[in-house]
């Protein structure tokens, strides 16, 4: 048993192509005899002759298996992947760690405040120039009307700071310095919006990173502050926040992902009235989680999990968590993004009706957008 090279002569005119040779080696006693066979056989008396052996026959099964396997993966590969891939801007140099969506200007399209920027939305998945976001550069950004007159306004935490809120004059400008209760400490790196205790006032959860607890319950006044009400959790180092009705019984929840030993994600159930039960843990790692969204992607009228994954295991990357309708979530379907994810946000940015997906890359200064292909 020798080993030799044995050239090949390929030649295919396909219009103007002409592939030359190419070199395949092969480990055989007779390799000339071999090769002038193998140039005068067909395809179906090469299968013939192959398939003579038990051994050849086996492989030729396993490689079905294999190739129908492969196909099946593919297909149901295709079928998952819900969103586009993400269009993304130019580098803006600023670094955005937070992004958050809304129609801040009031025409009925969807907007943008992200790193310091105000992008307006034209309504076709496309934003007019950057203009200066009067919230800053902040660590993390949120909009909500929160003294209820109707107009949208912003939320911000610097990291580890108090939490402000600027309220928002309906043209896109906000009322500066925004409203800051000093009274409340915590070290929030995040923080969800919503109406806890359904006294028709925004209440927030705020995470409360490196405190002894997950997250701070604070009910809203109406006005745009805020009383400390509660505590959730006693994990600390609290990284991300939603807020939904995830088991639909009208009573807002709160998810939360702490970066504890185990990387879970943790739903507290709500009780309608501001308190909210023990919480439940996702059963498996999902790895470093910077920002959570909702939406209800897939539009089975169930709320859904966004979540960024800045860096770790599977960084680089956007994850949708479909709910079930009880409070848990099937597995994650993943969509690789920019450099070092951080801030995630929804919005329908192409007025199809399907939420999108809205992402920065803080490492690389660029914002993506990924649309829902899911719009019927
Ligand atoms: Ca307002
Ligand atoms: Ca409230
Ligand atoms: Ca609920
Ligand atoms: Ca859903």
């Amino acid at each position: 048993m020798n080993s030799k090279r044995i050239p090949i002569e390929v030649r295919a005119v396909t219009r103007k192509a002409v592939y030359h040779r190419r070199e395949a080696s092969c480990i055989t006693s007779e390799p000339a005899t071999l090769t002038s066979k193998a140039s005068s056989l067909s395809l179906g008396r090469l299968f013939e002759v192959a398939l003579r052996s038990p051994i050849n026959r086996l492989r030729f099964a396993l490689y079905c298996a294999f190739l129908l396997l492969f196909s099946t993966s593919v297909v149901q590969r295709a079928a998952a992947q819900q969103f586009t891939e993400p269009i993304t801007s130019p580098s803006s140099k600023l670094y955005p760690r937070s992004v958050v969506s809304g129609d801040f200007d009031g025409d009925g399209k969807m907007d943008l405040v992200a790193g310091g920027l105000l992008l307006l939305g034209k309504g076709d998945g496309t934003f007019k120039p950057p203009l200066p976001s009067p919230a800053g550069n902040e660590y993390y950004v949120i909009a909500s009307d929160f003294n209820r007159d109707g107009v949208l306004d912003i939320a911000t935490a610097p990291q580890f700071a108090n939490v402000a809120v600027s309220l928002g004059k309906g043209d896109g400008s906000f009322q500066l310095p925004g409203i800051t209760d000093n009274r409340i400490v915590g070290s929030p790196v995040a923080m969800a919006a919503g109406d806890f205790n359904k006294d028709g006032k925004l209440d927030l959860a705020v995470t409360d990173y490196s405190g002894t607890t997950s997250v701070s319950v604070r009910l809203g006044k109406g006005d745009g502050t805020f009383k400390l009400f509660g505590h959730l959790g006693t994990d600390n180092n609290a990284s991300a926040v939603a807020v939904a009705d995830f088991n639909g019984d009208g009573n807002l929840d709160v998810a939360c992902y702490t970066y504890t030993s185990t990387y879970k994600l943790s739903v507290f159930l709500g009780n309608g009235n501001g308190t909210f039960q023990a919480a439940t843990k996702l059963p498996w790692r999902l790895g470093d989680i910077s920002s959570m969204a909702v939406g209800d992607f897939n539009r089975d009228g169930i709320a859904d999990l966004a979540i960024v994954h800045g860096s770790g295991n599977g960084g680089n990357s956007v994850g949708v968590l479909p709910g079930k309708g009880d409070g848990t979530f099937v597995t994650e379907q993943s969509y690789a993004v920019g450099n070092y994810p951080t801030g995630v946000a929804v919005g329908d940015f192409d007025g199809n009706g399907a939420p999108d997906l809205v992402v920065t890359n803080r490492d690389e200064g660029t914002v993506s957008v990924l649309f829902n292909k899911r719009h019927h």
